[in-house]
């Protein structure tokens, strides 16, 4: 919430300063995605403490984030003034992290874990959602994912990826042991 002030606070500021020279309406936002902010307002509503940090994506708690779709790449690009992931990182997963996603193809929102601890996915909004995942942490790392309290399934790094539902694992995991 913090951002969105100080963001609408400084735009305020500019709209008063170019107020004389430029006439009202000219001025070039990005254009909203209601299904994104609707997203995203969703997810810190939800997870206590999360923080919007840039356009897409919202730091979950230490380590842990996640990030959603966006229809125009064009106005992520300026409104996020290069801080951004770059683009193609939306398709893969940065090396170092595990990432999760909704749908299979590696596609629909992701959640993304860098710290090497067990994680309760219903915490994130997350529970019985994953269909697909990219182990991109480095080493010799195992990450195991449980239904319940067993663990079903797991994967190596470096850079495993799968769908789930072939698997019979879709939409089945409720917490991550992410190394
Ligand atoms: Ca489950």
């Amino acid at each position: 919430m913090r951002i969105v002030k100080a963001a609408l606070v400084g735009a305020a500021a500019t709209a008063a300063l170019l107020s004389v020279a430029v006439p009202a309406g000219a001025q070039s936002a990005a254009p909203v995605d209601s299904t994104l902010e609707q997203q995203v307002q969703q997810t810190l509503d939800t997870v206590k403490g999360a923080e919007r940090i840039s356009v897409n994506t919202v730091r979950l708690a230490e380590g842990v984030s996640v990030t959603f779709p966006v229809k125009d790449r064009k106005a992520v690009k300026a409104a996020t003034n290069g801080v951004a992931p770059r683009v193609d990182d939306w398709f893969g997963c940065s090396v170092g992290y595990l990432c999760m996603w909704e749908h299979v193809e590696m596609s629909g929102a992701r959640i993304n874990f860098t710290n090497c601890r067990t994680e309760n996915l219903w915490a994130y909004g997350w529970g019985n959602r994953v269909s697909s995942y990219s182990n991109n942490q480095t080493g010799s790392v195992y990450t195991l994912f449980y239904d319940g309290d067993t663990a079903v399934w797991g994967e190596e790094a470096t850079g495993y990826r799968r769908n789930l539902v072939d698997n019979g694992m879709n939409d089945r995991f409720d917490a991550v042991k992410v190394c």
